[in-house]
């Protein structure tokens, strides 16, 4: 057993069934951090939600109270590794608007930079973070967070690359034009959609 699944860990998985074009399905789970991994206490953790619309704060259980999911999807990253059927738990990014002002958050306009401890931030269109398509999770695979990966809470965006989906993250900024975060400013693709390879400018 030992010894087969050594041998398959060798070579590349690319044929296989729901994997975005040019990727490869590692059983790891790489660690990928532009700086230091930030040790962050939740009872000194808060999320703040700013911008035109409103204005909130987040703590740590005051979060926890917010509606939870359950989640399995599969993560790409832009190195192009893959992660096929990662679960997790959090809250869905549709739950920090409900009982904010509506007005202009209802039309699904505009775009959300969301900002991380230690100034990491990444830009999204607001459709590609509301109807279920992203979460805030603060467990994997029924643990608590790793710091590396992000604990206490990360944003997680499954179908867009895996830099969208910020590590320790603090807040949501919602902004009416597209601003690019980390990343995007160094040459990565402003929306990052693994299945038509949006890498790279
Ligand atoms: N705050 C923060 N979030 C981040 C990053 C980072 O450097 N800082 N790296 C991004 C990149 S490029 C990737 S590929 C994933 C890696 O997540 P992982 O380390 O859990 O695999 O986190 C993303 N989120
Ligand atoms: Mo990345």
């Amino acid at each position: 057993m030992g010894i087969v699944s050594s041998g398959f860990r060798g070579r590349r998985k690319r044929d296989v069934p729901g994997l975005p074009p040019g990727q490869y399905v590692t059983e790891d789970f790489p660690v990928l951090s532009a700086g230091p991994t930030p040790r962050i206490d939740p009872r000194e953790w808060t999320f703040s939600f700013t911008g035109a619309a409103a204005r909130r704060l987040w703590d740590w259980n005051g979060f926890l109270s917010l509606p939870h999911e359950h989640v399995t999807v599969d993560i790409h990253c832009v190195t192009s590794w893959s992660k096929l059927g990662t679960r997790w738990r959090g809250v869905p990014v549709d739950a920090l608007f409900d009982g904010t002002d509506g007005a202009s958050v209802s039309a699904r306009e505009g775009f959300a930079l969301f900002h991380s401890y230690g100034g990491y931030t990444t830009n999204l269109p607001l459709t590609d973070v509301l109807d279920g398509k992203a979460w805030l999770v603060h467990e994997f695979e029924g643990e608590p967070l790793a710091a590396e990966h992000g604990g206490p809470v990360r944003l997680l965006v499954p179908h867009l690359y895996l830099w969208k989906s910020a590590k320790w993250v603090d807040g949501l900024e919602l902004v009416d034009r597209d601003i690019p975060g980390f990343w995007e400013s160094r040459g990565y693709h402003m929306h990052g959609d693994p299945w038509t390879e949006e890498r790279y400018g």
